[in-house]
């Protein structure tokens, strides 16, 4: 058994995960319970204590071997003060969550985006083990996204680098707004979120596609379609891998990453998403930066999230 234990807590919407990891980033044990965010922070960070401490209990380890606390949490962080600025999901402005978990815990709490710790992550045990300079994406509801550089999370001026779904990419002309308010964010496009809306439109213009015929629309029923050779889906789908392909030439110009991972419910897609996602890199990214760079899938799936964020306290 190890003998020190790092947890790391993966605050969603909807459900909280925490993990608990060896110092090598082995997950060994896993609790969640919803996270009920209409009671509001305070209940929820409550929550969240309760369950690190089910979780040390359950696995069988005494509270004293926890060496350090981590969260990962959507929105926009400040990071240096340990402060959630803006999270739309969870309803939360300005909630010093560092502070009230230390409170809370006894343990020293380290915060970061959601994204960020998925890509420690990743970076730590899965898709990109042994690799110092990644970029990650996360395609889910919105675009998260995570950098890492010489093998930790680049944080910039706050803390809120790497929020990569809000590049503006989409040229103002079909440009829509964006959860954040502004215009033609990549997540308008590339997120679980965009690919519905598109589909939506398809339908409502009146186009001829078996989408028209389903009552709710997924984004796994456009990836789907356009393997069935939908043609409105197949534009959707090129339209979303279009814009993420093209932010990553961007990334490659300004950090010169070894490999990009994506992750997230839409990655799922496979190799329907990667190959014009590969086709556009490398159309746009210069010869010398795309030598020997890679874009592949995510591996560890939902524990991304609280294994990264147990990462937090190591990293
Ligand atoms: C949004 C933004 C990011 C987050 C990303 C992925 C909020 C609440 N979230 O761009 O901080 O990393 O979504 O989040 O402002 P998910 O909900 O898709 O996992
Ligand atoms: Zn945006």
């Amino acid at each position: 058994m190890a003998n020190q234990i790092y947890v790391g807590v993966d605050l969603g919407g909807t459900s909280i995960k925490v993990g608990l990891c060896d110092e090598n980033g082995q997950l060994l044990h896993k609790y969640e319970g919803p996270t009920l965010s209409e009671e509001g922070a305070e209940a929820v960070l409550d929550r969240i204590a309760d369950y690190c401490r089910k979780a040390v209990e359950e696995a069988g380890y005494a509270w004293e071997q926890v060496a350090g606390v981590g969260a990962g949490i959507a929105g926009f962080l400040n990071i240096r003060e340990g402060i959630v600025e803006l999270s739309a999901n969870l309803g939360w402005r300005d909630v010093p969550v560092k502070k009230s978990l230390e409170e809370k815990l006894g343990k020293t709490v380290k915060i970061d985006n959601d994204a960020n710790v998925a890509a420690l992550g990743e970076a730590w045990g899965g898709a990109g083990k042994g690799i110092s300079n990644l970029i990650c994406y996360t395609l889910g509801t919105g675009v998260g996204g995570g950098i890492i550089l010489n093998g930790r999370i680049y944080q910039g001026f706050k803390g809120m680098a790497g929020e990569l779904g809000h590049m503006s990419v989409v040229p103002d002309i079909e440009a829509i707004q964006c959860s954040c308010g502004q215009f033609g964010c990549l997540e308008t496009v590339s997120s679980a979120t965009g690919i519905i809306r598109m589909a939506k439109n398809a339908v409502e213009r009146g186009e001829h596609t078996s989408l028209a015929l389903l009552p709710k629309i997924t984004a796994k029923d456009v990836f789907e379609a356009a393997s069935a050779h939908d043609e409105t889906a197949q534009r959707i789908v090129s339209r979303a891998a279009y814009y993420l392909g093209r932010s990553m030439a961007h990334l490659a110009a300004m950090l010169n990453p070894e490999r990009f991972i994506v992750g997230g419910g839409v990655s799922h897609a496979g190799e329907l998403l990667f190959v014009p996602v590969r086709e556009t890199f490398d159309k746009y990214a210069p010869a010398p930066l795309k030598a020997d760079v890679d874009i592949v899938p995510a591996t560890l799936g939902n524990d991304a999230g609280c294994i990264g964020a147990a990462g937090l306290n190591l990293f």
